[in-house]
């Protein structure tokens, strides 16, 4: 498969649940048993049926729980192997996926394979991937070898893909995995920054309401009500209206609505509003933090999802690096790479700012702060950093991450 194929399959809103695991263990023919049942769309065959180099892609519905991806690997004998593009590339599908199932043979399931679910196991926990262990080939083995391990594994799923009605339990267990992930996550506007009856002033450009609108049904629904005005309309809306509860403005406008908008009226942004709800906020401004240990030696990564983006030619290309050598130096060395993928020498850069690109899903975004965390290196996003550079992070964090909340 190209890598420009990889997007593709890769964004979107559905969830995503990639089958990996050691050569052989069975995951084609789980996918084939997932997919083939129900399926709503041949998958994007490049390589040709053949998984060894490509992954495959395939669409499933699950219940209660609606339609998903289904992703088959090749085979990967450990999850830490290095060097191989292939590996390489089966761990970024992984990191990016909603639910990971690691197949296990239960028949091979000797030292070697034990310590390598190991590794497997701590990997996924560092990426934050959450994750099931399918020990399948189960027709072969002996019953009591089977219940040793389930007492072991007691939240694993035994399996055999050639049991009729075997798989179906795997479904049912997948569509509770899916259900459970809703209920995590974070609603779009935090359940405290507003109440019913609130006025929130919202910022919006003359090219009109794209992904704002979203962020403003939100605190519609939620009861708030909203005063949508252009920049230039601020000070005196806030003057005209008697009462304002919350300042919604674009990062980028951080340093000129900073000064007008009082202390005591929370002020946020898009971009930060998405970084709540991704669960990544909190590391992007620890990231963010890292801008007072850059010196002009320093060498930044600016990582951007797709190199179009009028957010990415005003902010990544001018707007930040401009600041940012304002600050710290001329010389500040600024790359940028392109696509979802981060590039493999991250090691190299002393802080990787991440690109606020809607369109790029919220576990392309959690991949990404993962991998960076991996690497040691501290990461933000363009929400964070032009908060920084107009010195009020610390006041946007305690708008959406005040100090009380955080022992709860
Ligand atoms: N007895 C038995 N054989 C199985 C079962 N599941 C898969 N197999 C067989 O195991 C072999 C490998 O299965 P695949 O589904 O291709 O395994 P894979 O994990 O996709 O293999 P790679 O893509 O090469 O890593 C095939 O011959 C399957 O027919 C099972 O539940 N029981
Ligand atoms: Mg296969």
């Amino acid at each position: 498969m190209s890598q420009s194929i990889l997007p593709t399959i890769m964004s979107g809103n559905n969830r995503h649940i990639v089958l990996f695991g050691r050569t052989g263990s069975g995951k084609t023919s789980i996918f084939d048993q997932l997919v083939g049942e129900d399926r709503l769309e041949a998958e994007v065959k490049v390589g040709v049926s053949n998984a060894k180099f490509n992954p495959i892609v395939g669409r499933c519905r699950l219940g209660h729980a609606g339609e998903v991806t289904v992703i088959d690997t090749a085979g990967l004998d450990d999850v830490n192997e290095l060097g191989s593009e292939q590996a390489q590339r089966t761990r970024n599908i992984i990191r990016r996926a909603d639910i990971a199932l690691y197949v296990i043979n239960i028949q091979e399931f000797d030292r070697d394979a034990r310590a390598a679910l190991q590794r497997a196991d701590a990997w996924m926990r560092r990426n934050m991937v959450p994750y099931l262990q399918v020990f399948n080939r189960c027709d072969e083995a002996y019953a009591g070898d089977i219940a040793k391990l389930k007492l072991e594994f007691p939240d694993a799923i035994f399996i055999s893909t050639h049991t009729p009605g075997s798989v179906s339990l795997l479904r049912t267990r997948l569509s509770q995995m899916v259900r459970a992930l809703a209920e995590k996550e974070n609603p779009l506007v935090p359940e405290k920054l507003i109440q019913k009856g609130d006025y929130v002033l919202m910022l919006v450009p003359d090219s009109g309401l794209i992904h704002e609108y979203e962020i403003m049904m939100e605190l519609m629904r939620r009861g708030a009500r909203c005063v949508i005005i252009n920049e230039d309309d601020l000070e005196v809306t806030l003057q005209e209206v008697p009462r304002i509860d919350l300042v919604v403005a674009y990062a980028r406008s951080f340093g000129k609505v900073r000064d007008i908008v009082p202390e005591d009226i929370p002020l946020t942004s898009y971009s930060l509003l998405y970084g709540l709800q991704g669960g990544v906020l909190e590391d992007f401004i620890e990231g963010a933090h890292a801008i007072g240990t850059l010196t002009k030696d320093s060498h930044v990564l600016i990582a951007v999802g797709d190199r179009k983006s009028e957010i990415y030619k005003e902010i990544g290309r001018i707007k930040i690096p401009r600041a940012m050598r304002r600050l710290i130096g001329e010389e500040l060395q600024i790359d940028y790479s392109f696509g979802l993928d981060l590039p493999e020498n991250l090691n190299q850069y002393d802080m990787v700012i991440h690109d606020t690109d809607a369109r790029m899903s919220v576990r392309s975004v959690r991949a990404h702060v993962a991998i960076c965390k991996e690497a040691g290196v501290p990461i933000a996003n363009y929400g964070t950093i032009l908060a920084s550079l107009a010195g009020i992070l610390d006041r946007c964090k305690q708008a959406l991450l005040p100090e009380e909340q955080e022992s709860e």
